[in-house]
């Protein structure tokens, strides 16, 4: 069954505050693979060794070696038409928040100009020594494995959220006032099954939000989602902009 484009416009007719939530899933037609389902990174590798602390203290040169790869297959990328599309809804409504669990910073690449990275970013590092505020480095040749603090001499370490670690505290306040008065959530290519993060989009619904989905296949969203376009957010994102501004043109 074709996506109801024409009801998730109806949706999203009058929002003043649209909340973008997204996972791996919205990187994925730009190349990048997504964690579970088929080929997922978490078939591959193993989340315990590269996306846990204990994982990095273990074997930190490995873990900055993965994300070296991933910073270099990252780089060449070019954020797909879902991207420009979330991009230009910026332009078609008061408010547009992007809250997402994604690290390889497409949003902000893509003009997204209201980002909370939920698990961090894979261009910025921290010390680890210091637990101080993480820094912006976006090299993709890494000068050693792994990587130390010119000021202390201690392990940097990649400013992503692993297993078992807290999110931000300022992430969370972010995401929360986001969903405290949204009129809609797009919840994008998410199996919603990682929490803290995957709560936020029921809390929208909590609070009164409209929840549209747009995903390849059923999540847990999808019981309480008010609408799902299934398809991909390649294909989906363009599409929806296209009717909403058919409806806007019909308005003006
Ligand atoms: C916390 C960074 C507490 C890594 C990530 C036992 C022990 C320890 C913890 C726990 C435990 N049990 C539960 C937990 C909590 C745990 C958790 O939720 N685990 C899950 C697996 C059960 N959560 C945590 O550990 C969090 N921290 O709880 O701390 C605490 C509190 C106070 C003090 C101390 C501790 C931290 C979670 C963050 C982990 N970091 N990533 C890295 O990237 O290097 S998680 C990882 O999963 C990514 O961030 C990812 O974004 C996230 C969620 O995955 P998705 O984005 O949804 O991606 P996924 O592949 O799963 O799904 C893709 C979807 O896209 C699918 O639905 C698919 O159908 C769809 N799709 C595919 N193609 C397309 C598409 N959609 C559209 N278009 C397409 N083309």
């Amino acid at each position: 069954m074709a996506p109801d484009y024409e009801r998730a416009a109806e949706m999203l007719e009058g929002a003043r505050k649209v909340v973008v939530f997204t996972g791996a899933g919205m990187s994925k037609d730009s190349g990048i693979d997504t964690f579970r389902g088929p080929g997922g990174i978490w078939e591959r590798f193993s989340a315990q060794d590269l996306a846990t602390y204990e994982g990095f203290i273990r074997d930190p040169a490995k873990v900055w070696m993965w994300n070296e790869a991933r910073r270099q297959q990252v780089a060449g990328l070019t954020p797909h038409a879902g991207y420009v599309s979330l991009a230009e809804m910026e332009g078609l409504f008061p408010q547009v928040v992007t809250v997402t669990q994604n690290i390889d910073g497409l949003h902000a690449r893509s003009g997204a100009s209201q980002v909370v990275e939920l698990h961090g970013n894979i261009w910025k590092v921290r010390c680890d020594a210091e637990d101080n505020e993480p820094w912006l480095d976006e090299r993709t040749e890494l000068p050693e494995y792994p990587m130390h603090c010119d000021n202390c001499g201690g392990l940097l370490r990649p400013h992503i959220v692993w297993f078992g670690e807290p999110l931000d505290r300022k992430d969370i306040l972010d995401a929360n006032l986001a969903v405290e008065d949204c009129d809609v959530i797009l919840v994008i290519g998410t199996s919603a099954i990682v929490y803290p993060a995957a709560g936020f989009p029921l809390l929208a619904k909590q609070r009164g939000a409209k929840v549209i989905e747009i995903n390849i296949e059923p999540t847990p969203v999808t019981e309480y989602a008010d609408l799902s376009l299934f398809g991909t957010a390649e294909e989906v994102l363009p599409a929806l902009v296209v009717e909403l501004k058919r409806r806007k043109g019909d308005g003006d």
